[in-house]
């Protein structure tokens, strides 16, 4: 099955029940215009309607040079403050949503992956990447600064010292010291794959409860930045809810009949 959200954005879901959603504009090298976010939104609708059949999202970048290089520039010249806000707004949105999807999300990254591509990837789950991948917030050199997560989310995965100095001197980092600044969580040769992996880990997750991994993803995403207290509190939250779960029941009971455990779907 094929969908299309927008010209620009493509959404399909392939046969291990994972959805693919494909930014293709490789002329802008994936640029994130108001249209292109507009579409990712509307395809995690998609998703979302699709939940009880899907096991996960890889997020791609058509054209072979880039996830994606950014917020649209040629979009932003001669733009007010009230339009940068709702540009930000736009793409704290798209963001929301990928933290709100209830299966993980996988941003393969092959090639730039700057400014706004940065910051979609750090929304996601997990960023995999190329061997030719490059990273960067280079916002400063125009003026900017983040405006989709950047001071936020990245600060948290590589650290408040890495942030300010990726963020403050715009310079782009390739592979070796995204991974070695735990950005990357894999790196692959090539995009095969990264797809072939990215694939790989969406099926070992689905080996496990739908419903503890929405939870625990829903407890992750809650927590971070919040205070020790408040996010103890939502661990125990989470994992007292489970304990009302079907998936619950029949993990446990597997575990203790020693046989494999068939959770319920969605
Ligand atoms: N926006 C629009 N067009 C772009 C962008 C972009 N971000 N990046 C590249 N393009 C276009 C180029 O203009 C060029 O178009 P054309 O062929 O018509 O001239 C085409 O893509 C190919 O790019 P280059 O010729 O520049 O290719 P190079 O290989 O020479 O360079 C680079 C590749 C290094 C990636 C270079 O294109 C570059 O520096 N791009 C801009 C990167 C950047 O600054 N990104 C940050 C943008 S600001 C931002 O993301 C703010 C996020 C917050 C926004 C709020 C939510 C949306």
């Amino acid at each position: 099955e094929t969908e299309t959200a927008a010209p620009e954005v493509r959404l399909e879901f392939d046969d291990d029940a994972i959805a693919v959603v494909t930014i293709d504009r490789p002329r802008a090298l994936n640029a994130l215009s108001s249209d292109v976010l507009e579409a990712i939104d509307a395809a995690f609708d998609e998703i979302d309607a699709a939940a009880a059949s899907v096991r996960g999202v890889l997020i791609v970048g058509a054209g072979g040079r880039a996830f994606v290089a950014g917020a649209d520039i040629s979009a932003m010249a001669g733009r007010t403050p009230a339009e940068g806000e709702r540009m930000a707004r736009l793409g704290h949105r798209v963001a929301a949503r990928i933290e709100a999807c209830r299966v993980p999300v996988i941003a393969c990254v092959d090639g730039f992956a700057l400014g706004g591509g940065l910051e979609l990837a750090l929304a996601c789950d997990l960023v995999y990447a190329t061997d030719a991948s490059t990273f960067g917030q280079p916002e400063v050199r125009l003026g900017l600064i983040p405006g989709f997560g950047g001071t936020v989310r990245l600060p948290r995965v590589v650290g408040p010292a890495r942030a300010k100095e990726l963020i403050y001197t715009g310079r782009r980092i390739g592979i070796e010291e995204a991974v070695e600044a735990g950005l990357v969580a894999r790196r692959f040769p090539d995009r095969d794959a990264l797809l072939a992996g990215a694939r790989e880990t969406i099926a070992l997750v689905a080996e496990n409860s739908p419903s503890a991994i929405a939870a625990a993803k829903r407890v992750l995403v809650a927590a971070a930045g919040r205070p020790t207290d408040e996010a103890v509190e939502l661990e125990i939250g989470g994992f007292m809810s489970a304990f009302g779960t079907d998936d619950m029941r029949e993990g446990v009971a597997a575990f203790l009949e020693k046989r494999t455990p068939g959770f319920s779907r969605g």
